[in-house]
């Protein structure tokens, strides 16, 4: 056990029953001309995550730490698509529809895969989600178990949305969860600030914030 410097306090972490979860880094919310873009979204402010996200990435995998990854998208025939969710937005291009990077959130699809910096290695396990959370129609929860993961370390996109609810699931379900500042982001900066600060207030209510430096540090002694 070994406490990493974090909002509201020291997280107390434990490798050997921890995981780096790495939420929807995808091309459609990542790249330029993809589907966040098209819907005038700065990617830009997404961006900024990969470079701290692939360093700890790194040291996760160097350490021994467990990696997973998570696609948010839907079945080709869109069977898993709620018609609620189609219709939100009333969008001229949305869910299943063809984008600039093939059907838009469709699994298998090119857009619907993770960006090529932080492509999982083989045995990683990846998993595809219909919904926001990350626990909601998957077997993330079962895949934790199995690997004995009781905390999870967690990066990715975007803050507000999927990342915000993947790490309320996590706390209903007893994980404990934190939250890599520079390595999940938003496209709208309020979101970014209100969207941390609403993990760790109140005593840490869904969990902990803290810089990846503050863990990569921790990652690379347990390496060395
Ligand atoms: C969104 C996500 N924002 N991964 N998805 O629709 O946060």
């Amino acid at each position: 056990m070994v406490s990493i410097a974090a909002e509201p306090y020291g997280f107390e972490f434990d490798p050997a029953r921890a995981a780096l979860l790495i939420i929807d880094m995808q091309r459609d919310f990542l790249e330029p001309g993809g589907f966040g873009a098209i819907l005038g979204n700065d990617v830009a402010l997404l961006r900024r995550t990969i470079g701290p996200t692939r360093t700890l990435l790194q040291a996760a995998r160097e350490s021994g730490l467990a990696v997973i990854h998570t696609r948010e998208g839907h079945r080709p025939d869109l069977s898993d698509l709620p018609p609620a969710k189609k219709a939100r937005g009333k969008l001229a291009v949305g869910i299943g529809d063809a984008g600039p990077m093939g059907r838009i959130l469709v699994r298998g699809e090119a857009g619907h895969d993770i960006i090529p910096e932080l492509y999982p290695l083989p045995g990683e396990p990846v998993i595809d989600k219909p919904g926001k959370g990350a626990f909601h129609a998957t077997d993330l929860d079962a895949v934790l178990k199995n690997l004995g993961v009781t905390q999870l370390l967690v990066c990715g996109v975007t803050t507000e949305v999927c990342v915000n609810t993947t790490v309320r699931e996590a706390n209903d379900r007893g994980y404990e969860c934190l939250v890599i500042a520079d390595c999940v982001g938003s496209y709208f900066p309020e979101f970014q600030e209100m969207g941390l600060r609403m993990i760790k207030a109140q005593g840490g209510i869904f969990g902990w914030v803290a810089p990846s430096a503050s863990v990569i540090g921790v990652l690379t002694a347990k390496a060395a």
